[in-house]
């Protein structure tokens, strides 16, 4: 199995991470999907990674439907919760952690922009949903070692991987002072050996055209 990913991605980090917690040998393979020259082409028609190609070359992408992929594959250790109630608890909590995400690679590529061209309104719009996805992240973990249930789970990979994309993309938020219970969490599980192996690093990418 091979895995498509950039380097300070948050949604490349999740399948990384579930990849070492289930022992699933794979090879990664390290593009730049904003430039020009990205292998994403002809293989994920959104042009995004992460990208899981199968031994057969089939190609299966975005993290929440390679993780369910691989928890189907490899069901040890579960990364979805297999009771109802939990299953959704922890869907959303990977939702809100990915849409956080989203808006912060936003914000990262307007300020790539012109300033005269970047605009304040589109970038307060996505800074309300990077603070209101913190506190709802927080406000559900409250002083819990795990966000759903007993286990670790597809809600702690995807907020440990969202809060040190904040780190990495948006340093500005200092949610360790604002939320306690999540800096108390991270310090918890920054020892983990999956998350110590995938630490996001930055890239250069190429300055976008007007
Ligand atoms: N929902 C997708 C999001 C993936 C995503 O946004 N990937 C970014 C890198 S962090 C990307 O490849 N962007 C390239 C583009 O949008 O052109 C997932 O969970 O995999």
């Amino acid at each position: 199995m091979k895995l498509i990913i950039a380097t300070p991605s948050p949604f490349a980090r999740k399948v990384r991470i579930a990849l070492i917690e289930k022992k699933i040998k794979y090879e990664e393979i390290i593009d730049i999907p904003w430039n020009e020259n990205t292998i994403t082409v002809g293989v994920n028609p959104l042009g995004k990674i992460p990208i899981l190609l199968l031994k057969n070359n089939d190609p299966i992408f975005d993290s929440k439907v390679i993780n369910e992929y691989l928890d189907h594959l490899k069901p040890n250790p579960p990364l979805y919760p297999s009771s109802f109630q939990e299953n959704v608890s922890a869907k959303l909590i990977e939702t809100v952690a990915d849409g956080v995400c989203d808006s912060i690679v936003l914000v990262f590529l307007e300020n790539l922009r012109n300033k005269n061209l970047r605009s304040k309104n589109w970038i307060n719009r996505q800074e309300k949903k990077i603070f209101e996805g913190i506190e709802y992240l927080s406000n559900h973990l409250k002083e819990k070692e795990f966000f759903v249930g007993n286990n670790f789970s597809i809600a702690d990979i995807s907020c440990f991987s969202c809060l040190e994309y904040i780190d990495l993309r948006f340093p500005k938020f200092d949610w360790r002072k604002k939320h306690k219970n999540l800096d108390k969490y991270w310090k918890t599980h920054e020892i983990r050996d999956s998350f110590q192996k995938t630490k996001p690093k930055a890239q250069m990418i190429e300055p976008i055209q007007n």
